[in-house]
């Protein structure tokens, strides 16, 4: 036996309930499952409803059926013991815990239909990522948001010790969720017939109270922040599971976390118990002579889209609608020719987001994300067309914040990056900007949303969804009054080491390359984009063609900057990062007055992927090319934005690649004081 027993019970009771509500209120619902080691709940409803078999035809709904349902959990080649991309209905990767209520906020946001049921694991309620998430409904409004209803699992235990919130005083319980805003509603106890009743009156009253704060605010208009309702529903861990085995209690207990009836092969007392259990719930009056749920069953669950493993809100890509995209161009700086004008990059990103925005208005599609760094990372040009949002108070000394505001900042990267990727999941668009010395906060929520897509891209039901953008800045090479504390620019090593298919790493020399960078980014579908880009005023290198140009190929010679006049250089500097360009520019300079006789070649990198073999990385060049731009023995001085090895990395099959020298961040910065190369 394999899985998660303990918590699946009340999933499956909350399943069924919501499944009750969703008829009775015709309620566009999906359902997240944070103590998503419950896979076989989510699986198992989505099966009885028969979603299941219909995303996945050889799973019947018959006997044969439902041996292979059983058979590929946890199996080689199978499915996964949680949930994941595979599961019908879920936008939440259930392996690491933390994210199932920031995914829920993310994808209620301008979801006005929509109302997320979300189970949270009183164990997961620990993690930091959860903890902050219940702040999210500071920035709710419900006159364009849909709601969430937070249903804290309060089985009392996680892997192998109690949890906190089921050893507080249930008053302080009840005073903590009140702090964070929300009016809880209790269920409690052990007996299901007495559950039935108290959870079946009380979704009604909270979807009640829902509708009311819904109705009020799209009558009225947005007034004050509402409090929103929520469930704690206490019931035992492993319920109606075995109760003692080897004269252990399990129900109830940490022990009936994973699988309560262990060493079937030795223990022949064990496989009666398994069967009593499975007896006791009565599966020959459920299910049919084939094997089929019995039709006075089958039709309580809803039908067709309003099936939470059916709802479009799951599998977001089918809900996705290209980004209006301005032309670009229209933003862009004019370079008469390098090096003569400066220019702050993201300041004229934020200009071409604000388009983007302004364009997308009425779809309400698009929103960017920041821990609280929209304005110090020179996005302010958004501020012309919208504000931060918040529904909490608002001063008037306050700037540029409000009840409709489209920029989201909140001090938490994890409320960041998670609640884009729930806007994401549900089919839309969005950025998240960041000082790239932060964004490692994220690095394990940006694993999950990476094995996400590299699943989901091989499931043919799951329609591709909008790319999740990076926009890291504030960058380690421009830490002007800050320093060490503030760079770190490891995030793309961590990054490279996902599938080919699914990262890209971009590093615009200037803000004309940033913006055609942008564009694509934006067109994308299926990737994590890291755009790496200075804010800070810059010299500007390219005009607007020559970056679309330079941009596409990715990398390439710049022959201004080079003398070797199509022939063999002798020295190639190679740069990517834009404080690296200019670095590299300034040292081709010195050598060319000081060696004039030196043929010296200059390769910009923008797209760092280029640098990978063809056969790694859909970007790659293949090395004709490479070793056409680098040459085959020539010493190639590569001034890169990040730690060096990366660039060894990508290039160690190159033919060339022990002439590559990485000009190293760690020689050149002392350690004790990065502050700024010049
Ligand atoms: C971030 C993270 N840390 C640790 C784990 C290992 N783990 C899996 S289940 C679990 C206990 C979860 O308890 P809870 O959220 O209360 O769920 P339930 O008791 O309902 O199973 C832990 C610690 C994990 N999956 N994710």
């Amino acid at each position: 036996m394999l899985g998660h027993w303990g918590t699946t019970p009340g999933l499956n009771f909350i399943y069924v309930h919501l499944n009750r509500a969703i008829r009775e209120f015709d309620l566009n619902t999906i359902y997240i499952t944070g103590p998503g080691h419950g896979g076989p709940g989510l699986v198992a409803n989505t099966y009885l409803e028969g979603t299941y078999s219909e995303l996945y035809p050889d799973i019947t709904q018959d006997e044969e059926g439902m041996k292979k349902l059983f058979k590929q959990f946890s199996f080689p080649g199978g499915i996964p013991s949680h949930v994941a991309a595979e599961t019908p209905g879920s936008i939440n990767e259930g392996g690491e815990l933390g994210y199932s209520l920031v995914h829920a906020y993310g994808a209620v946001f301008d979801n006005p239909d929509l109302l997320v049921a979300c189970v949270i694991g009183d164990g997961e309620a620990e993690t930091g990522a959860l903890a902050t998430s219940w702040h999210s409904n500071k920035f709710l409004n419900p006159v364009h948001d849909g709601a969430v209803l937070p249903i804290l699992h309060l089985n009392g235990y996680k892997i192998a010790n109690p949890t906190i919130l089921a050893r507080i005083p249930k008053e302080e319980l009840d005073q903590l969720l009140r702090g964070y805003g929300y009016k809880p509603y209790f269920i409690e106890g052990d007996v299901p017939e007495q559950i039935h009743q108290q959870l079946a009156g009380t979704l009604n009253h909270v979807i009640a109270e829902i509708k009311q704060i819904q109705q009020e605010a799209r009558k009225n208009g947005f007034t004050k922040r509402p409090v929103w309702p929520m469930i704690v529903f206490q019931t035992p861990k492993g319920w109606t599971g075995p109760k003692i085995v080897d004269g252990l209690q399990v129900e109830g207990t940490w022990r009936a976390h994973q699988v309560p009836l262990a060493e079937l092969a030795t223990k022949p007392a064990h496989i009666q118990m398994l069967e009593d259990w499975m007896k006791s719930y009565k599966p020959e009056e459920l299910f049919d002579s084939n094997g089929k749920l019995i039709e006075e069953l089958a039709a309580l669950a809803p039908k067709s889209t309003r099936r939470m493993g059916a709802n479009p809100n799951a599998n977001g890509g089918l809900l996705l609608h290209d980004l209006k995209m301005p032309d670009f161009r229209k933003n862009s700086i004019p370079v008469s020719s390098p090096g003569m004008i400066t220019g702050e990059a993201t300041l004229v990103m934020g200009g071409f987001l604000r388009d983007i925005m302004k364009l997308n208005w009425d779809e309400r599609n698009f929103r960017i994300f920041g821990p609280d760094e929209t304005a110090s990372n020179r996005l302010t040009k958004m501020f012309e067309i919208t504000g931060r949002t918040s529904t909490a108070e608002i001063k008037t000394s306050d700037d540029h914040i409000s009840s409709d505001g489209r920029v989201m900042e909140v001090l938490s990267e994890h409320l960041c990056q998670g609640w884009l990727e729930g806007y994401l999941l549900t089919g839309r668009h969005g950025l998240f900007s960041c000082y790239e010395a932060f964004i490692h906060i994220v690095d394990s929520m940006f694993n999950q949303h990476a094995k996400w897509l590299k699943v989901s891209s091989k499931i043919p039901w799951r329609r591709p969804i909008a790319s999740l953008n990076y926009l890291l800045t504030s960058h380690v090479w421009r830490q002007d009054h800050n320093g060490n504390s503030h760079q770190d620019p490891g995030f793309l090593d961590h990054v490279a080491n996902k599938s080919a298919n699914i990262i890209r790493i971009y590093l615009p020399p200037d803000a004309n390359c940033l913006l055609s960078v942008t564009d694509h980014c934006l067109r994308s579908r299926n990737y994590i984009n890291v755009i790496v880009a200075g804010k800070q005023p810059e010299m500007q290198w390219l005009n607007m063609e020559e970056a679309i140009r330079h941009c596409t190929a990715g990398l390439g010679i710049w022959k201004w900057a080079s003398n070797d006049e199509g022939s063999e250089p002798d020295v190639v500097m190679a740069c990517a990062g834009d404080v690296p360009t200019l670095e590299t520019i300034a040292a081709v300079q010195i050598l060319r007055e000081q060696f004039p006789e030196l043929k010296v070649r200059v390769v910009n990198v923008v797209d760092l992927m280029a640098l990978q073999p063809q056969s790694e990385h859909p970007h790659g060049l293949n090395d004709k090319e490479f070793d056409i731009l680098f040459t085959k023995n020539k010493p190639v001085i590569f001034a890169f934005h990040g730690y060096p090895l990366l660039i060894h990395r990508l290039t160690y099959r190159r033919t060339n690649h022990n002439n590559i020298h990485v000009a190293d961040i760690r020689e050149k910065v002392p350690q004790q004081r990065r502050l700024t190369w010049w």
